[in-house]
């Protein structure tokens, strides 16, 4: 019987290893990361969702997208990539309202500046402190869970 067993649990690596080789398709919205520390590396999704990715840009409006729509609650790597051409900032508060919990200076026309912030279980509003930036269109929510 356990010669069975083993026999069966070696075919079930099989098949989970097989599995693990075919491209997942996303499950929605998240076009994936780059990993942490290598800034222009699209596509490779972080682990447990600790890395949020926000790229500044003026596109039909400042715009602040996201890397994906959540992430995991605890200490999470936020990477500010601007692709205008003109600085922007990002400031994070509670999306209920409430002070920023962190504010990084102005990154120039195709910087990349990144941080570790906790966040804490809940959503969190993402805006760009310049003047008229945030009234422009310059925000998002992320979702900490
Ligand atoms: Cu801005």
């Amino acid at each position: 019987v356990r010669v069975r067993i083993r026999r069966k649990l070696r075919r079930c690596l099989r098949a989970a290893r097989k599995r693990a080789e075919q491209p997942v398709p996303d499950p929605g919205g998240d076009p994936g990361d780059p990993a942490p520390g290598t800034p222009g590396d699209p596509g490779t999704p972080a682990p447990l969702g600790r890395f949020l990715g926000v790229t500044a840009s003026d596109s039909d409006g400042f715009r602040f997208t996201l890397s994906r729509p959540a992430v995991a609650a605890g200490v999470v790597t936020v990477q500010l990539r601007n692709t205008d051409s003109g600085p922007h900032d990002l400031a994070i508060r509670p999306e209920a309202g409430g002070d920023k919990i962190v504010h990084f200076e102005p990154v120039d026309p195709g910087g990349v500046h990144q941080q570790p912030v906790t966040l804490a279980k809940g959503r969190w509003y993402l805006f760009c402190s310049l003047e008229g930036h945030e009234a422009a269109g310059m925000h998002a929510v992320v979702r900490a869970e």
